[in-house]
């Protein structure tokens, strides 16, 4: 995954014969080449591997949208979000460089993330090129992660109910992590019934994937207040540990994970790779 994303950034390709400002390509090599677990990509290359498909385009398809996870990242971490110094165990982007420069490394790195999804190599046939590129657009906008962080801001300043916490997280964390599942059988042809099957295995890892991230979250706030019962620890935010408590939501993770083990059953030991990334996701503990 890593010489990919290298060489997407260093090619990027230019307008007319510009150059590329060589701050601005520093900010976005900071932003992507830093660690980070690479989920979405891995989900992406594995399940188009189910389905027997393991080639440069897959590669290109999952670095864009590791692409639009990194410049999320980066916009996340913005004094005007979540104003955090610290990403991947290294300064942020804006830390590192200044706030312009990381607003623009986002936007640069989605805008890359588009011409990436539509290069020839992803598949050869254009339309599925077409789907591929407009689901990815919806996985990342209004409807999908950009709409959900702006619910989620705004849940800072209002209760949210249970139904409203589900869609904001499904918008906000769930949309790329569907959307890793569902290119990844779309790139390699899988029928509608396996393309709809590995879209729910998707939905489900990104609501565990949430649900796992709650849980560290109240972990690392009880290190430092001693409270560990989940609706003290998440006072505040809008989360689903905040409503249940952690034992409950433990108990919630550990159907997830069966009811993704059930869906991938069928693939028999082809989809154990994809079986342990979701217990991978339902256990991290970073
Ligand atoms: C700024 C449009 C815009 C959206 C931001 C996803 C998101 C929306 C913000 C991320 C904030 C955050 C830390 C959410 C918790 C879940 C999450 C996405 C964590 C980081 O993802 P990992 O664990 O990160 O996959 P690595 O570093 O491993 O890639």
């Amino acid at each position: 995954m890593e010489p990919v994303l290298e060489s997407l950034l260093a090619d990027a390709p230019l307008s007319q014969e510009n150059e590329r400002p060589p701050r601005l390509m520093a900010a976005m090599r900071h932003a992507v080449l830093a660690g980070g677990k690479r989920l979405r990509p891995i989900l992406v290359m594995e399940v188009a591997e189910l389905f027997g498909r393991q080639d440069d385009g897959v590669l290109t398809a999952a670095a864009a949208l590791e692409f639009i996870h990194c410049y999320s990242l980066v916009h996340d971490d913005l004094p005007a979000m979540d104003d955090d110094d610290l990403r991947r165990g290294r300064p942020t982007v804006h830390k590192a460089f200044d706030e312009a420069t990381a607003i623009l490394a986002g936007d640069a790195l989605l805008t890359l993330a588009f011409d990436a999804i539509t290069a020839d190599p992803v598949h050869e046939d254009p339309a599925v090129r077409l789907v591929l590129t407009r689901e990815l657009s919806r996985a990342a906008g209004i409807g999908g992660m950009a709409g959900g962080q702006m619910l989620d801001l705004e849940s800072e300043s209002r209760a949210r109910s249970e139904q409203e916490i589900r869609t904001l997280q499904a918008m906000k964390t769930g949309a790329l992590l569907r959307y890793a599942c569902r290119a990844g059988a779309l790139l390699a042809n899988a029928h509608e019934g396996d393309v709809d099957r590995l879209t729910r295995f998707g939905e489900i890892i990104g609501l565990a994937f949430q649900l796992a991230d709650d849980l560290l979250d109240v972990e690392a706030s009880a290190e430092t207040t001693g409270k560990a019962t989940g609706k003290d620890a998440a006072a505040g935010k809008a989360t689903l540990v905040g409503l249940h408590g952690v034992d409950a939501t433990r108990a919630e993770l550990a159907k997830l994970q069966a009811e993704a083990t059930a869906l991938l059953q069928p693939f028999g030991e082809k989809a154990k790779p994809l079986i342990e990334l979701a217990d991978f996701i339902s256990n991290r503990n970073h």
